[in-house]
C-alpha cells in the first residue's frame, strides 16, 4: 500500500519513467531555497581563490585542468562552486556578465549535508515515504546540486541516463528527485525527457567510457517538461533526458538530488566517480534529520 504515491502515480512512473507531483514544495520553500542560494553565491564564492573550475556536459576536456578536476572529483563531501563557461574568462577570475550570480553553473555536491536550508527540504518525511513507495529498501542520499541555469549563459546539460554516473549493481537503482525552485520553461532551460526510455538499456557508464553524451533520440522523440516552481519530478535512472541552454533573460533556478539503494538488491558501484569516504558516509535516507 503506497503511503504517499498513489497506485496510479506509481504505474505512470513506471509507465514513463518520470512522474510530475505540483505543489510539493512551497512558493515559501522555493524563495527561501533561492535566497540561500544567492547567498552561497554572495558570500563563499571567492573568486580570486577559486581554481576557475567550469561546468560542461558538452566538452570531453571539461572540467580543464588538473587543478580543477580535483575540486571536482574531491566535492561529494563538500559546498562547492562550478562556473558557467560562458561567464567567465580562460583563468576563471574574471567576470564576463554582471554578477557572481550569473555566472554560477551549479553548487554541489553536499548541500544536503551541510546547508540547514537544503538539509530541512531533503530530510522531509514526505521524501522517505516516497522512496518506500518506489520500492527502496535502503536507500542513500548520494550527491545533490543547486543548478542555477544563469540568464544567457546558462549551458545545456547534455541527453543522459543518470545511472551512467549513479551506477549500482547489479540492479540500476538510482531516481532523481528535481524541484525548480522558479517556473522552468522552453525559454529558459526547462528539462526534457524521452518518454518511456528507461525501458531501455544503460547506454554508458562513465567510468567505462569517459563519454557523457551516449544517447541521441529523435527530435520527436522528446518532450519538455514545463513546470511552475515547487513541482517535483521524479527521474528514474535510466531515463534519458536533458535542458537545453537558457537562452532567456531569466535564471533557472532548481534543486535536484538523487537516491540509490545500497541493501540487498543492489550495491553502490564502487567504480563510480562519487566514493563516499570513511568521513563521509553517504546519507542513509530513512534516518536522515534535519
Ligand atoms: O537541471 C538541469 O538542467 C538538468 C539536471 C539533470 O539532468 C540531472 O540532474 O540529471
Amino acid at each position: 500500500m503506497p503511503s504517499f504515491l498513489t497506485e496510479s502515480q506509481l504505474e505512470q512512473f513506471d509507465r514513463d519513467g518520470y512522474l510530475l507531483i505540483p505543489g510539493f514544495l512551497s512558493e515559501n520553500d522555493c524563495e527561501g531555497l533561492r535566497n540561500e542560494a544567492d547567498r552561497l553565491v554572495d558570500e563563499e564564492l571567492d573568486l580570486s581563490t577559486h581554481p576557475g573550475t567550469r561546468f560542461t556536459t558538452t566538452e570531453q576536456d571539461s572540467p580543464d585542468s588538473q587543478t580543477s578536476d580535483v575540486y571536482f572529483m574531491t566535492s561529494g563531501d563538500k559546498v562547492r562552486f562550478f562556473l558557467e563557461p560562458l561567464a567567465v574568462d580562460q583563468t576563471g577570475k574574471r567576470l564576463l556578465v554582471p554578477s557572481k550570480r550569473h555566472a554560477v553553473n551549479k553548487i554541489g555536491h553536499a548541500l544536503h549535508l551541510l546547508n540547514p536550508v537544503y538539509r530541512r527540504v531533503s530530510s522531509r518525511p514526505e521524501i522517505k515515504s516516497i522512496a518506500r513507495d518506489l520500492g527502496f529498501e535502503d536507500p542513500i542520499l548520494v550527491q545533490s546540486m543547486a543548478i542555477l541555469k544563469p540568464p544567457r549563459v546558462g549551458g545545456e546539460v547534455s541527453s543522459h541516463q543518470d545511472a551512467s554516473f549513479l551506477g549500482t549493481r547489479p540492479l540500476d537503482t538510482c531516481v532523481g528527485f528535481w524541484w525548480p525552485m522558479e517556473k522552468a520553461e522552453k525559454g529558459n532551460g526547462c528539462l526534457w525527457v524521452v518518454p518511456g526510455s528507461h525501458k531501455g538499456s544503460l547506454k554508458s557508464r562513465m567510468v567505462e567510457t569517459g563519454a557523457t553524451e551516449q544517447s541521441h533520440p529523435q527530435e520527436s522523440e522528446w518532450l519538455p517538461v514545463e513546470v511552475d516552481a515547487g513541482t517535483l519530478v521524479l527521474i528514474h535512472g535510466r531515463l534519458v533526458h536533458k535542458s537545453e541552454a537558457n537562452t532567456s533573460q531569466r535564471s533557472r533556478y532548481a534543486y535536484t538530488f538523487h537516491v540509490a539503494e545500497d541493501g540487498l538488491r543492489a550495491k553502490w558501484d564502487e567504480l563510480n566517480w562519487l566514493q563516499p569516504s570513511s568521513e563521509t558516509p553517504f546519507t542513509r535516507l530513512y534516518d536522515f534529520e534535519s
